[in-house]
């Protein structure tokens, strides 16, 4: 039996809450601040799966931090003020968490919001809590509300419904029902056709509530500000009969206005489960109907439907008002809890400047998408990496020949052996323990014009030449003049003499199939031209990518191909593709334990300054 004798919350309540519900606290915090509490509610979090940590949280204006236990009994012995606790466990963990908040004598009040605990752990948690002298609201809740005073979790939902159903100043009337739903329901009703709520408790849809209708409204009966009653009852259990005999006994004598839900349930010839555990009739005695004839019979205000309920509470109100037991009061504005940025977002009433664009992914909806383009489709229509590529980097779907190409690229240019200057990097980062993207990116970083690097150059420059008629000749005598050396042209151990097998296949895909290469035809003049001067000035991997990309941009018509090459993305090619070779030396050198390495002196020359 729950004691009639202390209001179960007042303007002082601090409770702790059991889970992570940062939404839930919030809302908490945001109707202490309306009801112009001079504290927040809830004082700590109990959540064992974290570390102590303190979580910031918004009370009006005001950041608040609050303190996040991961041991009950450590965040009880420190706030020995909270009186409730709101456990969020899980129906796994609500029983073992209830009992063990109620070793602890500060808590009276626990509500269990979890749904499906299994009954009969929830009724010994009932006669534990009955030993204990503890009160448990639900399990299978949303809670309750107390205006001006606490706030259970969610209950009521977001703070513009608290502020159109008035929650944050007393009313006079106080109401029991099982849901959370229907107590909005009433939350509103209540706020239209009378001054609004002074209580209100859902106790939950189970069989075995910890706390009964009858339960709360003896305590309403106590309390002199509660001046008409309201219960919203469903079909299943035997509770509203509790309440009649309360009434012929006495024990209740404020107006009441009830209504059970589920009288359509006589139009089944079965019986039939509404959505809680304990809306299930087990006999006539248990339907909606005998149940709402039952309150009628013992002078309860009982409308014709649900729809009428509206108008039944106005008729008790006004009547109590005629009477001079209801004192209208002046209506008070409540102060104006800031709004979540967030929130007012998603209502578009306001508007930032994004920090960030970006035009080439999306992970936002229920698929990702590269550029438009759903992963599944990119999947199903194997697109490649070729395709993804194309994607990604350049916001279009390349013809099939260009994506080929792509993955031609980074294949041959995946690896070209242990000796070329980024592999030996990675190799020797590798070996001095370090880690797999240190090891990658310090290979990577040896990627500039001399190797792997001269990709965007040779396109921009044998693009320019071959744009403005320049003979090839002409091209290579300007570069000599300049003292330049020719981007794409060179290798240092691939000549004429021993072929880049690399090469001589990606030429043989553009040739043979693009539908046409005059650049690349280009390079190769001017290939032509340098390896009469020396047979290892081949249009070596960098310089036939190049030219070929240029014709491939070319051909697409589909970007202005300048742009992209300023921005590297020619060299992107190379980059990419390597990066599958640096991290399998980085694999090789640490799968064979390979050990720090020095270089030997004997391959160091040392000279000592001429002084
Ligand atoms: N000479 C690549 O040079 C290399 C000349 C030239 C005119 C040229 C050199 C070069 C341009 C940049 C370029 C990408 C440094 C190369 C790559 C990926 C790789 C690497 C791998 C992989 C090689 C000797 C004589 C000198 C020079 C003249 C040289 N290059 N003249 N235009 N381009 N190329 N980089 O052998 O008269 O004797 O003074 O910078 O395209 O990095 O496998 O290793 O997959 O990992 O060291 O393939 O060509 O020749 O510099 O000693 O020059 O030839 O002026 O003439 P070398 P050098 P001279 S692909």
């Amino acid at each position: 039996p729950l004691s009639t004798a202390r209001p179960l919350f007042t303007d002082r309540t601090k409770a702790i809450i059991w889970g992570m519900q940062n939404r839930a606290i919030q809302g908490m915090l945001d109707f202490d601040y309306i009801c112009r509490r001079s504290e927040p509610s809830v004082v700590a979090i109990v959540y064992p799966f974290t570390v102590d940590h303190k979580q910031k949280y918004y009370f009006g204006n005001k950041e608040v931090f609050i303190p996040v236990f991961s041991d009950m009994d450590v965040a009880m012995r420190k706030h020995q003020e909270a009186t409730v606790l709101v456990t969020f466990a899980s129906l796994r963990s609500a029983y073992d968490s209830t009992i063990q908040a109620m070793q602890h004598p500060q808590i009276n009040t626990i509500v269990i919001i979890a749904e499906g605990i299994p009954e009969n752990m929830t009724r010994k948690l009932i006669k534990v809590a009955d030993q204990r002298g503890v009160t448990i609201i639900g399990p299978a809740t949303v809670g309750g509300i107390k205006p001006g005073c606490f706030k259970i979790g969610n209950t009521a939902g977001m703070i513009d419904n608290i502020i159109d159903s008035k929650l944050y100043r007393p009313g006079s009337v106080a109401y029991v029902s099982r849901s959370g739903g229907m107590s909005n329901e009433l939350n509103n009703i209540l706020s239209k056709e009378a001054d609004g709520v002074c209580e209100g408790v859902a106790i939950g849809g189970d069989r075995y509530p910890g706390t009964t209708f009858l339960d709360h409204l003896l305590r309403f009966e106590a309390d002199p500000n509660v001046k008409m009653l309201v219960v919203l009852g469903e079909v299943g259990g035997v509770e509203e009969y509790h309440i009649c005999r309360a009434i012929r006994d006495k024990l209740i004598t404020k107006p009441m206005v009830a209504w059970c839900i589920g009288t359509c349930s006589d139009m089944f010839s079965s019986e039939v489960q509404f959505g809680h555990a304990g809306s299930l009739a087990g006999s006539t005695l248990e339907k909606a109907a005998a149940k709402n004839a039952a309150l009628k019979s013992f002078g309860v205000t009982v409308p014709e439907s649900f729809d009428s309920l509206g108008k039944a509470v106005n008729q008790v109100y006004q009547k109590l008002v005629d009477q001079g037991k209801i004192i209208v009061k002046e209506e008070v504005e409540p102060p104006k809890v800031p709004m979540d940025y967030d929130w007012a977002r998603k209502l578009g009433i306001i508007r930032k400047p994004a920090a960030f664009i970006s035009t080439i992914c999306d992970e936002r909806g229920q698929e990702l998408s590269y550029c438009g383009v759903p992963i599944s489709q990119v999947l199903e229509r194997g697109l490649g990496v070729g395709g993804t590529v194309s994607l990604l980097w350049f916001q279009r779907e390349l013809p099939s020949w260009a994506c080929r190409f792509i993955e031609l690229v980074l294949i041959v240019t995946a690896d070209h052996g242990p000796a070329v200057s980024g592999a030996h990097n990675t190799m020797v980062t590798a070996r001095a323990g370090k880690d797999l993207i240190s090891s990658v990116v310090s290979g990577l970083l040896t990627i500039g014009d001399r190797f792997g690097g001269a990709l965007d150059r040779a396109a921009a420059d044998f693009c320019a030449a071959y744009d403005k008629g320049q003979h090839p000749q002409e091209f290579v005598n300007e570069k000599r003049a300049k003292g330049e050396l020719i981007m794409g042209i060179g290798h240092r151990v691939k000549s004429i003499n021993n072929p880049d097998s690399r090469v001589r296949e990606l030429k043989a895909y553009v040739t043979s199939r693009w539908p046409a290469w005059p650049v690349t035809r280009y390079a190769l003049d001017v290939e032509a031209i340098t390896t009469r001067k020396k047979p290892n000035l081949i249009l070596n991997v960098d310089g036939i990518v190049a030219a070929a990309m240029v014709d491939l941009f070319r051909h697409c018509q589909l970007f202005t191909q300048s742009y992209y090459i300023q921005m590297g993305a020619i060299n992107a090619l190379f980059v990419l593709g390597r990066t599958i070779g640096l991290v399998g030396h980085y694999l090789d050198q640490k799968r064979m334990k390979q050990p720090l390495y020095r270089h030997p002196w004997d391959d160091i020359t040392y000279m000592a300054p001429n002084n």
